[in-house]
């Protein structure tokens, strides 16, 4: 196997009650797992994808052979987008933006501001997708995807993602998705995201 499911820094109840240890479970253990078989069975249709990294593989999405291209943005998208999603939250962790990432985040109106675009651009996507923080030609911007698309497709560089599938929340939340977007903000882990905008702005 190529693509592992990467272990968790935190147990799956350090979240709680924020995520609980049921939704980590499911997600990380069966939503996320199952990303990462379909990505290694589409990649070992073709020798040429082998050495590529995920991170390639998104970027280069329009040059994937066509047998295996949707199935890797899909996979390789939710396997990058959720391997994001578990760095992004700890149980500790700064809580605000610190740093470069501070003042990034002044620019676009302050903390409070950018929860709010972030959870309305979250809110705004019908169905299954993703609202993100990334750094786009150097500027921190928030956007959102469709189902596991990911901002590297549009040479995006994602900084914060938070996952707006029903299975991200339903267990916790049943459909009251403002109400899980407005929680999910107590654990953020402001040092690793602070972290990818220093990373974002230097990638090309
Ligand atoms: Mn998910």
């Amino acid at each position: 196997m190529k693509f592992e499911l990467p272990k968790l820094a935190y147990p799956t109840n350090a979240l709680a009650p924020v995520i609980s240890q049921e939704t980590m479970e499911l997600h990380h253990g069966k939503h996320h797992a199952a990303y990462v078989t379909n990505l290694n069975a589409a990649v070992e249709k073709h020798a040429s994808l082998a050495d590529k990294s995920v991170e390639a593989l998104l970027k280069d999405y329009k040059s994937l052979p066509d047998d295996v291209r949707q199935a890797i943005i899909n996979n390789g998208g939710g396997h990058y987008n959720h391997t994001l999603f578990w760095e992004i939250m700890a149980p500790g962790g700064s809580k605000e933006p610190v740093g470069t990432l501070k003042d990034a985040v002044a620019g676009l109106g302050g903390l409070d501001k950018l929860k709010e675009l972030v959870n309305d651009a979250g809110m705004k996507r019908f169905g299954s997708g993703w609202s993100w923080l990334v750094v786009d030609g150097g500027h921190l911007k928030v956007v959102s995807t469709a189902n596991q698309d990911c901002p590297l497709q549009t040479n995006q560089y994602p900084v914060l993602g938070v996952d707006v599938w029903e299975h991200a929340y339903y267990v916790d939340y049943r459909n009251r998705r403002a109400d899980y977007l407005k929680e999910w903000w107590k654990v953020v882990n402001w040092d690793v995201v602070g972290q990818r905008y220093d990373a974002g702005l230097k990638a090309k």
